[in-house]
């Protein structure tokens, strides 16, 4: 009689795709005269009185001179190699990489305009979706997958000895090889300035796979494993899925990105940040220890942050092994509630599954007021309300167009006097609001200046350093004979296929384009219809209220 399975076995296969120096990969998409040369991204100046001038995507964006005050967010990997980096402003990149051309952001409603990143993002969320199924948008450009049956698929339909094993193997990284190590003891800071040490590598290329087993922790090489233990066998079939998965995105969108495979989603995040650009790494078990041995705690999502901060200064702990070490109860005394969650990233065994959310959960933006233009009068608040107000306008207008919702709750958020903590002060205050198929710029401004006014009911003298507005809590809408159906009969109805959105977006626009009011929805004959990916998150919404 067969052994039972041990429970390991049953554990999910987790890909994880980061999109390399990804603004830079959207206007370089935009503009292919962009590609292999060293360039930057680089902020508007916000030292600008009443805003920056508007500057669409479509305009010529490059910057000349070296004038240019804006901070740089996004480098090429051929600038990464001549020494720019992000904490630089255009000014310091262009004098560390003359050659450099720098390109800066739209700006629209006095401010950053992110539109074509982030529909850029989208449009390699939805293709993941497509094609690996449960997709969870981590931010603009990641995405965690579950690919366990995409995986076990594989294993079924191909040759594991001659397709899969050689396919993972040249196309991988290994968590625990020498070359990972060094990268892994990298600080999450250098690695978010972009370093010039990362590069695209060939696997193999220092010799460190061709090297397993001897070059890994693992005492039996991970390759070897795999001929007998499922769990390995499943990674490496992973391995190929991802590495699919990143050829289609580069083939059909034109964006190189990197990966990460691993048991689950911090580890495929941290072996996904070992080797970019355009390269991927598999986490398998016996490159856990090894791995975390002397991370930086800051690596690790979830400790990048203030909690993070205070982990370390109230546990004494810099790295993550430093941390798995403390016992539950000192680590529970300390941070009430939150002892196995620290202990799971530590070790990690943080186990939080794959959420199935391919869409936004809310619609945010922010203005940030730097020195004396610090917002100090209900006035100019009230103008820089409306300024958001239209610019989140546009965006639920094309939100519902794609997906067929409309948000229910708006927030405000403020932030005042300066960027010490003991002066600083930050606040949310938030309403309900529904657009639903109609709604108004008027509408919008008029609910951020309720919640404003909660906050700040008279009259007085501001010190505001950061506006922000949210639209949440999305509830489906759709148009034509079925807008009044019981929700049974709206998610009985078939999804939209890629085409009727296409229409509906093409109405949208050709009526917000003819002169007709910027803040009425084009209502279109061909009912708009719920992506599976809203159904999804509105039933998860309803849970989450239950
Ligand atoms: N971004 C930004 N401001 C920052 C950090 C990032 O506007 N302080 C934007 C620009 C980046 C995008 O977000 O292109 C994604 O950020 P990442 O940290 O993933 O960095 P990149 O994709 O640029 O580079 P990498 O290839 O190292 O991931």
């Amino acid at each position: 009689m067969p052994l039972p399975l041990p429970q390991a076995q049953a554990k999910a296969v987790v890909g994880f795709i980061d999109m390399d120096c990804f603004y830079v990969a959207v206007e370089r998409r935009r503009d292919p005269s962009l590609f292999g040369v060293p360039c930057a991204v680089v902020q508007y100046n916000s030292r600008i009185a009443g805003g920056a001038p508007e500057l669409p995507p479509e305009a010529n964006r490059r910057v000349s001179g070296d004038t240019i005050t804006g901070g740089i967010i996004a480098v090429s990997y051929e600038a990464r190699q001549r020494g720019v980096t992000r904490q630089m402003n255009g000014q310091e990149a262009r004098k560390q990489c003359p050659e450099i051309v720098l390109v800066q952001v739209p700006t629209a409603f006095g401010k950053a305009d992110l539109k074509i990143y982030k529909q850029g993002g989208n449009e390699v969320v939805s293709l993941l979706a497509q094609r690996a199924g449960c997709c969870e948008k981590r931010s603009v450009d990641e995405v965690a997958i579950d690919i366990t049956a995409e995986a076990e698929r594989l294993l079924r339909e191909r040759s594991f000895e001659d397709d899969l094993l050689p396919s993972a193997k040249r196309a991988s990284h290994l968590a625990d090889s020498a070359l990972s190590r060094t990268a892994a003891a990298v600080s999450r800071d250098d690695t978010r300035r972009g370093h010039c040490g990362q590069q695209s590598r060939e696997v193999g290329e220092d010799h460190e796979e061709q090297l397993a087993p001897d070059e890994t922790t693992a005492p039996q090489g991970p390759w070897e494993l795999a001929k007998w233990d499922p769990r390995y066998r499943r990674l490496i079939a992973g391995a190929v899925v991802v590495d699919e998965l990143r050829a289609t995105v580069e083939k059909e969108l034109g964006y190189t990105c990197s990966g990460g495979i691993a048991e689950n989603k911090m580890l495929a995040k941290l072996g996904c940040g070992l080797h970019k650009p355009k390269q991927q790494t598999i986490v398998f078990p016996c490159a856990v220890a090894a791995l975390l041995h002397g991370l930086p705690l800051e690596r690790i999502q979830g400790l990048g942050g203030d909690l993070g901060t205070q982990v370390k200064e109230q546990l004494q702990v810099s790295t993550a092994s430093d941390l798995a070490q403390i016992p539950m109860e000192r680590l529970e005394f300390a941070f009430p509630g939150k002892g196995s969650f620290l202990h799971g990233l530590a070790t990690g065994t943080h186990n939080d599954p794959v959420q199935d959310r391919e869409l936004c959960k809310s619609l945010s933006g922010s203005k940030t007021f730097v020195g004396r233009l610090a917002l100090k009068t209900m006035q100019e608040s009230e103008k820089w309300l409306r300024e958001l107000a239209g610019e989140l306008h546009r965006r639920y207008c094309e939100d519902l167009a794609e997906h067929a919702r409309s948000p229910t709750k708006i927030s405000v958020s403020v932030a005042c006097g300066g960027f010490d903590s003991q002066s600083h002060q930050h606040a949310t205050r938030q309403t309900s609001l529904d657009l639903g198929r109609n709604g108004t710029i008027d509408q919008i401004a008029r609910a951020a200046l309720l919640c404003f006014q909660r906050w700040a009911p008279t009259t007085g003298s501001f010190n505001i350093t950061m506006l922000g507005l949210s639209l949440s809590n999305f509830r489906p809408v759709f148009a034509g004979p079925e807008a009044n159906a019981p929700l049974s009969k709206f998610f009985g109805a078939a999804s939209a296929s890629a085409k009727g959105t296409e229409r509906n977006k093409e109405k949208l626009e050709a009526s917000v384009g003819s002169g007709g009011s910027r803040s009425a929805v084009a209502m279109s004959a061909t009912p708009m219809q719920p992506t599976a990916a809203l159904k999804r998150s509105f039933f998860q919404q309803q849970q989450q209220q239950q």
